[in-house]
């Protein structure tokens, strides 16, 4: 999967090097390349930003730098990349849209800054590439950057190589619809805190039992939203 990333802030994502997504990088499963927006200014103070047309308080991301980013990263005719905008106003990034977008070829993430980007530049990639408008939780951040960061986490672990053991993507929070049982390791007894008997046996219908019924009441617990609003699943 190639990534390419647009942003004033490229200095952001030396974080990429590291860790899972870094080794996936160096192994060439996932090409990750960071653009500097200001690359498409051409004023003395590299301008990306301007007032709002209506008023208001802010700037708004100006549409010609992001124009001719979009044409050095398109090129001619229609693309096969996915274009995505973070941004609080978008769709829920979730772990089914994260699993959707593992299986494409081309990912482009636009990080806008201030108030936003002027709104004829989505409309405009729209014309030349499959785009959405993504919303990692209902926060404000100062720019799209961290959730950008977040979602090509999310979405390069699910690439079939990244994550050395593919079942423990299965086995986590969020792939079944419940979130995460509790998990324990050793010692057995730490600081006068035990394990569960259940799983210190060999019982493994009782350990999946215990696993489920762990899940569901946390689930039902934080996380009631999450369930079918019938109880049907309880
Ligand atoms: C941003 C306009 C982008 O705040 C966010 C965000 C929150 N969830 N997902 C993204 O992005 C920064 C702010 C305003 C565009």
């Amino acid at each position: 999967m190639r990534v390419d990333i647009v942003t004033i802030f490229p200095e952001f994502f030396g974080v990429l090097d590291v860790s899972l997504l870094g080794r996936a990088r160096r192994e060439q499963l996932l090409e990750l390349h960071v653009h500097d927006l200001r690359e498409h200014t051409h004023d003395r103070h590299r301008t990306v930003d301007d007032t709002p047309y209506g008023g208001g308080a802010g700037m708004v991301m100006r549409p010609e730098p992001w124009g001719e980013a979009f044409d050095a990263l398109l090129g001619e005719g229609e693309s096969d990349a996915v274009v995505v905008f973070p941004t609080p106003a978008g769709v829920p990034f979730t772990q089914s849209l994260a699993r959707e977008l593992a299986e494409e070829s081309r990912l482009i993430f636009a990080c806008g800054r201030y108030e936003g980007i002027d709104a004829r530049v989505a409309e405009h990639v729209a014309t030349r590439a499959r785009v959405i408008e993504v919303s990692l939780g209902d926060y404000v951040l100062n720019g799209g950057e961290v959730a950008a960061m977040a979602m090509i986490e999310a979405i390069g672990r699910l690439v079939p190589g990244v994550v050395g053991n593919p079942a423990s993507l299965v086995e986590e929070s969020h792939e079944d619809g419940l979130l995460e049982h509790p998990s324990y390791t050793k010692p057995a007894v730490w600081r006068g805190l035990e394990v569960p008997e259940v799983l210190r046996g060999g019982n493994h219908g009782a350990i999946a039992a215990w696993r489920r019924e762990q899940a569901l009441e946390r689930t039902r617990r934080v996380r009631p939203d999450l369930l079918p609003a019938d109880g049907a699943d309880a």
